[in-house]
């Protein structure tokens, strides 16, 4: 819709989806004002007319079945509709490329797997898909690209994670749209979609001091973790995994947990684990992990999942250098 600027295939199904429900609501709408209007006509006070009292008299079952099921279906649709958007909008495809942002009062800074980093700046390449790890570092804030219909709350110390492919390059506003302070206002940032020429050459013009993964690399042994975890993923068997669980493969993996939940091992479960150490089933490990809440700062644990992702080598790495 024209009146409505969009970016990507999204945001068009969304705006269909509000088509729809406006329609629909219009239909209902005029339908009940109809009826209102047709019995304020038929019925009015001094008004005799014998059919239309009769008639109406005359309503069986079959009817109010007929409409009830018929409202039911209607509405059910309506909720699968949006809940299959909601679904979809929350699943990125392997080949997305990862970018971690974090809100911060008052700013968002941004970095990208090649290891650059900006302030209220986001460049993507058009027509690839790109997902996004959000994460706070103080209060929630809420990150919201209009033009691409996603949004979503920004919560401290855990993984959000929302994806798009962007379909037409330009120039295009992102907000905060939680009021997170006095410069909540200030919050804002440019999203840039560029063509697969231009965001290379952004890519290699940009500072990085290494990769987000190297960068983790260095810190998951300055940190401490390699003194625990074994990590080297061309000899797994190296390091000693009485002590705490391997890290090679961890990545995708399943994890049964001792309060009986299974769960893969994703982005946000790397992170989380780093502040909140889960215990794993039947665990008997020789150390306990510390939290490293407070200890290190969001922009590092995103380098240590980056690392953390790299040692299974098998699934889809963060894609686009
Ligand atoms: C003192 C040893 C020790 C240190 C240091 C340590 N860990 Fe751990 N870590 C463990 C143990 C033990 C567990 C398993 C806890 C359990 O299951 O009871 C664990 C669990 C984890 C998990 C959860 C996934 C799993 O396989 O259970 C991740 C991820 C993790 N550590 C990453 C790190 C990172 C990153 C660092 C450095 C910032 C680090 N650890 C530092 C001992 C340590
Ligand atoms: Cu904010």
């Amino acid at each position: 819709m024209s009146w409505l600027p969009e970016a990507s295939a999204h945001a068009m199904r969304i705006d269909i989806l509000l088509a729809g429900l406006v329609i629909i609501s219009l239909a209902v709408l005029g339908l009940v004002f109809g009826l209102m209007a047709l019995n304020v006509l038929r019925f009015r006070a001094g008004r005799t007319s014998p059919i239309a009292r009769a008639s109406a008299e005359h309503k069986g079952w079959g009817f109010e079945i007929a409409w009830t099921s018929a409202t039911l279906v209607i509405f059910f649709g309506l909720f699968l509709w949006a809940t299959q958007l909601y679904v979809v909008g929350f699943r990125p495809p392997d080949d997305a490329i990862q970018i971690y942002v974090t809100g911060k009062q008052w700013m968002w800074k941004i970095q990208y797997p090649g290891g650059q980093r900006e302030i209220n700046a986001l460049h993507v390449p058009v027509g690839r898909p790109v997902r996004l790890l959000l994460t706070s570092e103080d209060v929630i804030h809420d990150f919201s690209i209009p033009v691409l219909r996603i949004k979503h709350d920004v919560l401290p110390g855990r993984y959000q994670s929302l994806w798009f492919t962007a379909t037409r390059t330009g120039s295009f506003r992102l907000y905060c749209t939680q009021f997170c302070g006095l410069g909540h206002s200030r919050m804002t940032g440019t999203l840039t979609v560029l063509n697969a020429t231009d965001y290379a050459g952004w890519l290699n013009s940009a500072p990085a001091s290494g990769s987000l993964a190297t960068v983790g690399e260095a810190l998951f042994i300055r940190s401490g973790c390699s003194g625990c975890h074994a990590s080297s993923r061309y000899a797994p068997d190296a390091g000693d995994t009485s002590r705490a669980p391997s890290m090679v493969g961890l990545y995708g993996s399943r994890v049964a947990l001792a309060d009986g939940r299974a769960i893969v091992a994703d982005a946000a479960f790397l992170h989380d684990s780093i502040l909140d150490p889960p215990r794993r089933q039947g665990a008997s490990f020789a150390t306990e992990m510390p939290s490293f809440r407070g200890v290190l700062a969001e922009e590092d644990l995103a380098a240590l999942v980056a690392y953390l992702q790299t040692l299974s080598p098998t699934l889809p790495q963060e894609a686009g250098n």
